[in-house]
């Protein structure tokens, strides 16, 4: 899979905007992803998830600045990607399904930050891009 020169554009211009907030946006993603599917929480129980955490925003803006390393990389995500692949595979054995979820939380995230430059074509390009990165951390798995 691998995205268009048009997906592209959208998702390095919204990026350009992102990255600034990352630890906005990465922690905000995160507490949604907790309060929508508590199931998700059983990954973290060495971690207090309540909303404003010092663990929670710290590894909110990890997660935020790792998916802008693929941004930065988008014709090798999965080189870019490579030691968290082994990483959620591996050690982290999270299931798959959860990277759907991760992903829903973070298109709400940014269209709620971002109004205006969400538009249909950008959701679309994002929800790519995310489907990339989840494939690549999954891609270990068998
Ligand atoms: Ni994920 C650790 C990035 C999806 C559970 N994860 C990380 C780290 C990064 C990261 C970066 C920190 C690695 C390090 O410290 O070396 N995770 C990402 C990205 C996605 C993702 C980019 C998808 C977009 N992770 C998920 C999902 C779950 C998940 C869907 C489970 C619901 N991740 C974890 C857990 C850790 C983790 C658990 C270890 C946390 C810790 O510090 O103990």
């Amino acid at each position: 899979m691998s995205l268009t020169k048009a997906e592209r554009t959208h998702v390095l211009s919204l990026w350009d905007k992102v990255s600034a907030q990352a630890n906005v946006v990465g922690p905000e993603a995160l507490e949604r992803l907790f309060c929508c599917f508590p199931q998700t929480k059983t990954y973290f129980p060495h971690f207090d998830l309540s909303a404003g955490s010092a663990q929670l925003q710290a590894h909110g803006t990890k997660v935020l600045n790792a998916l802008g390393e693929a941004v930065k990389s988008l014709d090798n995500v999965s080189g870019a990607l490579a030691k968290l692949s082994e990483l959620h595979a591996y050690v982290l054995r999270v299931d798959p399904v959860n990277f759907k979820l991760l992903a829903h939380c973070l298109l709400v995230t940014l269209a709620a930050h971002f109004p205006d430059d969400f538009t249909a074509e950008t959701h679309a390009a994002l929800d790519k891009f995310l489907t990339l990165v989840s494939s690549v951390l999954t891609e270990k798995y068998r």
